[in-house]
C-alpha cells in the first residue's frame, strides 16, 4: 500500500512538471518555450519563451543549439520610421539581474533556419540547448503550437536573405 501511494505522488509530480513546462539552471528560469506551426514551404520558424533571472548577477543568452535544424539564431524584430519591419541578428541577449525578458512575436525571438521541407507541426517537440554565459547550458523543449494571430512569419526576413 505504501508503495502505491509513493507511485501516485511521483506520477502527480511528473504531471505537474510537464504541465508547467519550466526549466531552471542556476538563477535562470525559462518558462513555456514554444514555436508556431509553419507552412510547408517555410524555411524559417520562430521560437518564443520567457526568461527570468532571479540571481544577483547579470547573465546573457549567447546561443541556442538544435541538433536537427541547420542553423539557429537570436533575432530582434524592429519596425523603422517608414513602418518597414525587419529582423536583426543578435550576438547575445542580456538577462539583467532580477529581471524577466520576454521572447515574443514582433520582438526578440529564436530563429530556426533552414527548415526546407520539414515544417513544424502542432504537437511536435523541438529539443534545444540554451547556452548562458554565466549559468551554463540548459536543455529545454519548444512545444509547437497552432499559429497565433500575432505570428510574424509573413515578415520580410533580411537575416535569411543575407545568409542564403
Ligand atoms: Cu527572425
Amino acid at each position: 500500500m505504501k508503495n502505491l501511494i509513493i507511485t501516485a505522488v511521483a506520477a502527480l509530480l511528473t504531471t505537474t512538471a510537464a504541465f508547467a513546462h519550466d526549466y531552471k539552471v542556476g538563477g535562470i528560469t525559462v518558462m513555456h518555450p514554444k514555436a508556431f506551426e509553419t507552412a510547408k514551404t517555410a524555411n524559417v520558424g520562430g521560437g518564443y519563451m520567457t526568461i527570468e533571472n532571479t540571481s544577483k548577477t547579470a547573465d546573457k543568452l549567447i546561443a541556442v543549439r538544435v541538433a536537427e535544424i541547420p542553423r539557429t539564431e537570436l533575432h530582434l524584430s524592429e519596425t523603422d520610421a517608414n513602418g518597414v519591419a525587419r529582423m536583426i541578428k543578435q550576438d547575445g541577449v542580456s538577462i539583467p539581474a532580477g529581471e524577466t525578458v520576454m521572447f515574443k512575436p514582433g520582438g526578440l525571438h529564436v530563429m530556426f533556419m533552414g527548415l526546407g521541407g520539414d515544417p513544424f507541426e502542432v504537437g511536435e517537440k523541438i529539443e534545444a540547448t540554451l547556452v548562458f554565459e554565466t549559468a551554463g547550458e540548459l536543455d529545454i523543449v519548444f512545444n509547437v503550437e497552432a499559429r497565433g494571430a500575432d505570428d510574424h512569419s509573413g515578415m520580410k526576413h533580411t537575416g535569411e536573405m543575407k545568409t542564403d
